[in-house]
């Protein structure tokens, strides 16, 4: 018996460089799609934890049909919710990640029309882990809703991302669009929200 997922998934892993010349274009690489949790288990068992990776490898699990980069349509007007675990030993990076994981494919990081999770990322850097929840838009007005809701939604979704990620309080978990990201690099851009 499968049980099927709301969604279908695609997992995707960014290579690390290996010499001059990578582009991102030819690191990432999409790497398999599925739509029951027993295909999920059996991928997560059989994939490389998160903790064994070299720097500058990237998970990425997105919904099918959506490529893990800001110039997708479908990501070109969204944004992110990202925390940086500064200390790599201290924190149990691939427990974190399954439960994120778990949450998306779950369907518990958003209400079913909210319409607004593509996808959710690890990246593995020399000073920190990030873990990533990239959003449809930026909480603008849109159609029949207002800025004043858009920005809502975002806030419930990165306050139940902030649970999955299982911070304190006092940790802050920072929103930002991807062209704030795609102009200034990743690490500067300005916190549109905070939660
Ligand atoms: P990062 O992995 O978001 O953060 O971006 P980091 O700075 O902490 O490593 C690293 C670099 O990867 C960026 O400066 C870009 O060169 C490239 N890159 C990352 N993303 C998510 C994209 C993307 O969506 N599109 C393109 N073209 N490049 C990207």
């Amino acid at each position: 018996v499968k049980h099927p997922l709301m969604n279908t998934w695609t997992l995707w892993f960014t290579k690390p460089p290996s010499g001059r010349g990578d582009n991102w274009n030819e690191l990432l690489k999409e790497v398999i799609s599925f739509d029951s949790v027993e295909e999920f288990w059996g991928i997560y068992n059989n994939i490389t934890p998160t903790s064994e990776l070299a720097l500058k490898a990237d998970y990425h699990l997105f919904k099918k049909g959506v490529r893990p980069e800001w110039e997708d349509m479908q990501n070109k007007h969204g944004g992110k919710w990202a925390f940086q675990f500064k200390d790599k030993k201290a924190v149990n990076i691939d427990a974190l990640w399954l439960h994120v994981m778990l949450a998306a494919i779950g369907e518990n990081l958003e209400d079913e029309d909210d319409n607004e999770v593509m996808g959710v990322v690890v990246n593995v850097r020399k000073g920190f882990y990030r873990i990533g929840l990239w959003t449809r838009t930026t909480g603008k007005a849109q159609g029949s809703r207002t800025a004043e809701q858009g920005k809502e939604t975002l806030l419930k979704i990165g306050r139940r991302f902030k649970q999955a990620l299982q911070l304190k309080d006092n940790e802050a978990l920072e929103f930002s669009g991807h062209t704030d990201s795609a102009h200034s690099g990743s690490t500067r851009a300005k916190a549109k929200f905070v939660v």
